[in-house]
């Protein structure tokens, strides 16, 4: 297999490179690699399988396979290997460049005083949040552990390093601390939106969801459209990822479980920052169909 091809499914396998949106733009640098080192009559039977082997490394962000299905649409359609290079160029700017413009609308949801809660570690987020403190908004950041692999810790240090007030708990204290420090707003990344608008992120998302939602304080998913699913206007299944008991515990005699993600519905969602907008979690098909018309 050419051009990196190994090294970087098992970079996103074992998560060195993690994060929705990074993994999206990992599998189309891989693919970019691929193009520019293979020959052109054997260039799209080797994106396929490269593809298949980049997405078969984590199933449940949508990112990936959307990522790796855009390239080999491009490669279908340009026989240039040059053009066809320089147009996945372009796609894999417009991914990086998605979070800034998420951010500049993001960050006007914000107010000054807010106290916010944020799960596991989502660029996007964390680009909301920053720019909103820039923009001179004092807010207070709570950033929950996120179990097995503490995330969280992520998000606290990137926070706190840019300034932000930001408070560490352990992902059960979610409902004690949202009533205790009166949040107003979560705010939370995702992996895959269906076009039921159900947002599938992190494990513990939906608890945190219900508890705000039962609390009315609006819940924010911040996501480029990269992340929504068109293969889920036909009904498609979303694979949860089911990660090794290691992360957890080792109890002999105990089984572990390990569901990476979980599936919040809808209804206990807010509204959803886009690149291009924000929409209704019930307006996710229709964004779909609009946003992935390639793909249809
Ligand atoms: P950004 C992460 O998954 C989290 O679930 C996070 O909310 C989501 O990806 C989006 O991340 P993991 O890779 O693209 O840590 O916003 O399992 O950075």
């Amino acid at each position: 297999m050419t051009s990196g091809v190994d090294e970087a499914t098992e970079k996103i396998r074992s998560m060195q490179i993690r994060g929705a949106l990074d993994i999206g733009i990992a599998a189309a640098e891989t693919l970019k690699n691929v193009v520019d080192s293979t020959d052109a009559k054997n260039l799209i039977s080797e994106l396929e399988d490269a593809g298949l082997k980049l997405k078969s490394a984590r199933p449940s962000a949508i990112s990936l396979p959307n990522s790796v299905d855009y390239v080999i649409y491009l490669a279908n359609k340009i026989r240039d290997k040059e053009e066809l290079s320089e147009k996945i160029q372009e796609f894999i700017d417009d991914l990086r460049n998605s979070i800034n413009t998420i951010a500049e609308i993001g960050s006007n949801l914000i107010n000054d005083g807010d106290v916010i809660l944020t799960h596991c570690q989502s660029d996007t987020v964390g680009e909301i949040l920053k720019k909103a403190w820039d923009d001179g908004r004092k807010i207070n950041v709570i950033c929950t552990e996120t179990r097995p692999r503490n995330q969280g810790y992520l998000t606290a240090k990137k926070l706190s390093g840019h300034g932000i007030p930001t408070t560490l708990i352990v992902d059960s204290a979610a409902y004690f601390i949202m009533k205790e420090q009166r949040v107003n707003k979560v705010i939370v990344g995702a992996d895959t939106i269906k076009a039921s608008g159900d947002v599938i992120n992190k494990i513990g998302t939906s608890q945190i969801a219900l508890c705000a939602h039962s609390m009315n304080i609006p819940v924010i998913v911040a996501a480029e459209s990269i992340k929504f699913s068109p293969q889920s206007i036909y009904g498609k299944f979303v694979k949860i990822e089911e990660r090794s008991e290691d992360e957890v515990a080792d109890i002999p005699g105990v089984k572990i479980r390990n569901p990476a993600f979980d599936v919040t519905p809808s209804e206990h969602l807010d509204m959803i920052v886009t690149e291009h907008g924000i929409i209704n979690p019930i307006d996710a098909r229709s964004f779909i169909m609009d946003k992935f018309d390639w793909k249809f």
